[in-house]
């Protein structure tokens, strides 16, 4: 187990025995445990481990060495897994209501008797939870809302988390000799930024063997549907997951087909109709006749004369009079009419980054040193990478002072100047913008770095025209270099604060400051939606993973499929160009 995987165990175990009601110091221990091991660097923990150190670590007491030690050697820790085994579910759950810590969670538990949401949802209904100590009419309403969000929310699941899951199945399904060809189709394939379902389409000669595979795989908790040709399956996270298995010559059809999106399907239907054909997931055939598209594709089928030549999407979509259309533009939002007067623009590649701005170190909230970050950006084959720390009124957020900040900027520059890494560092900062529209630092302060990504961290209830002139006042500040997350959105959690977000777009263009497409999988913001318009209008953009640690760095792929749905070029983004243009970039900025 990495450092940062481990400090995520301690945290845990921190919280789980505050659930339990267990000694507060004992508690605390863990928790400075957790902070204390992400301060110490990757190398150096193997090396503390092997040497049997750990315990001259600060905060480091006999318990949590051998815990450390345990979970870095074997990646599994047996102290944990009875813990969790230990403590209702229904409480576990909780804690994932915002505003519910695990010492409320123990109070509702302990005097209204609470073991499950439904229980708590009941107890709010009755204004019980109001009535308890420490709680009040303002907190029911805002568990009741948590809950409530959490019901709506429920059923998806973020982009990032259903690829995970879903590479590996595709890379197993593949593998199985009776498979010729495999594919995740559906939302994952569109890059949409949250997923419904897992679809996975194969093409096989042996249809059983892929079906007993597929109700096999690891994690499953339910299976429920299972046929000749298809099955369907639940994971233990809730997640499922749909297959459908066709002959090779369907193959092309059916992952059009189930790739969608609907809106996009539909169109693409009325358009063969047009031509005098009816396309389904089963072939495209002649409109005219009796019957259904699936009866005639079936009668198509006897007569191998007549067999369609199409086995790719692509010879689809020429059918058709199209040029390809990518999944990711599969929405139903005019890429018909586009591939029809010529060929779309090249999207933007994850293969064309090199680098990327917006980053946390150990320094404010990340879990990952300078250094760190730079070896895992050198690792990635970056070019460049930008630290921006936050500033000083994130304070829950350890924001750097302007003294830290100018200690930080040295620290940089040496660096660079040791010329250890083949990554250049650019200094930056995440500057709050403060609740009026002015920046957190004074002009000079942030004259002496490369580059400012602003953001707003507090007083998100504003209303709307106050927001959107906040944000246009940071816009216009002479040191903005990008506006970080737009709306402050959290993907399945929370909706972002309210902003026009078009009078934002023209306030940046005519600044020449970049908006950010926050590639972290929980934010994606600013939404695909906005891109295409904003950058025709000449928005220049920024992929920025908002990295807290080394692994963090990888979400720009994320990013990547968000701003493809917006249908950015390479020339449309910023961190395509390479350090040269950059360096440059930013000087003429002044
Ligand atoms: P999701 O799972 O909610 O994130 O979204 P999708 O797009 O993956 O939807 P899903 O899993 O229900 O179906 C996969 C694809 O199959 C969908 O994008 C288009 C196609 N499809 C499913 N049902 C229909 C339908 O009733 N009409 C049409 N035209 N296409 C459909
Ligand atoms: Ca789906
Ligand atoms: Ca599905
Ligand atoms: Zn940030």
């Amino acid at each position: 187990m990495t450092k940062n995987e481990i400090a995520d165990v301690l945290g845990e175990i921190g919280t789980l025995l505050e659930l339990k009601g267990e000694n507060p110091f004992k508690v605390r221990a863990y928790q400075t445990g957790a902070r204390a091991l992400e301060a110490i660097e990757e190398a150096e923990l193997a090396r503390l481990v092997a040497a049997e150190e750990l315990g001259t670590i600060k905060g480091f007491g006999e318990a949590l060495v051998q815990k450390i030690t345990e979970l870095h050697t074997t990646g599994r820790l047996e102290f944990f897994e009875k813990l969790r085994a230990s403590i209702e579910p229904g409480l576990v759950e909780m804690l994932q209501i915002p505003g519910l810590g695990p010492k409320k969670i123990r109070a509702l538990h302990d005097k209204l008797g609470l073991a499950d949401l439904a229980a708590l949802t009941q107890a709010c209904t009755d204004g019980r939870v109001a009535a308890l100590d420490g709680f009040g009419a303002k907190t029911q309403e805002k568990i009741l809302a948590g809950i409530k969000n959490r019901e709506a929310y429920g059923r998806r699941h973020l982009w990032w988390d259903a690829w995970e899951v879903a590479e590996p199945i595709v890379a197993g399904l593949r593998a199985l000799p009776a498979v010729k060809r495999a594919e995740a189709a559906g939302s994952l394939r569109r890059g949409m930024e949250t997923v419904g379902d897992l679809d996975f389409l194969v093409a096989a000669a042996d249809v059983a063997a892929v079906v007993e595979w597929f109700v096999a795989m690891p994690r499953v908790k339910e299976v429920t549907a299972k046929g000749e040709t298809k099955a369907s399956v639940r994971f233990e996270s809730g997640l499922q997951a749909d297959l459908r298995i066709v002959p090779e010559e369907q193959f092309g059809f059916a992952l059009h087909h189930f790739t969608g999106s609907k809106d996009h399907n539909v169109q693409l239907r009325q358009r063969a109709l047009t031509r005098g054909l009816s396309l389904s997931e089963w072939g495209l055939v002649p409109a005219e006749g009796e019957g259904t598209a699936k009866e005639k594709a079936e009668k198509l089928k006897g007569r191998k004369a007549e067999k369609t030549q199409i086995t790719t999407e692509g010879e689809l979509f020429q059918a058709l009079g199209l040029h390809f259309i990518p999944p990711e533009l599969r929405e139903g939002l005019g890429e018909i009419e586009e591939a029809e007067k010529g060929e779309l623009p090249r999207l933007v590649e994850r293969a064309d980054l090199r680098g990327a701005w917006h980053n946390h170190t150990t320094a404010s909230d990340g879990r990952n040193t300078l250094i760190e970050m730079t070896a895992a950006a050198e690792a990635l084959g970056w070019e460049y990478l930008g630290i921006a720390d936050h500033s000083k009124s994130s304070v829950q957020a350890k924001g750097l002072s302007e003294e830290r900040l100018r200690r930080q900027v040295e620290e940089i520059r040496a660096l660079n100047a040791a010329k250890k890494f083949s990554t250049h560092v650019f200094a930056g900062v995440e500057c709050d913008i403060l609740p009026d529209g002015r920046l957190d630092f004074e002009e000079a302060v942030l004259a002496k770095l490369d580059y400012v990504v602003v953001s707003v961290h507090s007083a998100f209830t504003q209303d709307e025209e106050t927001m959107t002139e906040r944000i246009i006042r940071a816009i216009e500040h002479p040191r903005t270099t990008m506006l970080g997350h737009l709306t402050g959105r959290l993907l399945l959690r929370r909706d972002g604060y309210r902003v026009d977000a078009g009078k934002v777009i023209d306030a940046a263009i005519a600044n020449e400051v970049v908006i950010e497409m926050n590639a972290s999988p929980w934010r994606l913001d600013m939404d695909w939606r906005h891109w295409r318009k904003a950058a025709e209008r000449g928005l220049m953009c920024a992929i920025n993973p908002d990295a807290h640690e080394t692994a963090g760095l990888a979400h720009v792929g994320a990013g990547v499929n968000a701003v493809r749905k917006g249908w950015l070029t390479r020339e449309q983004v910023l961190n395509t160009r390479p350090l040269k243009a950059i360096q440059a970039w930013l000087a003429a900025r002044g």
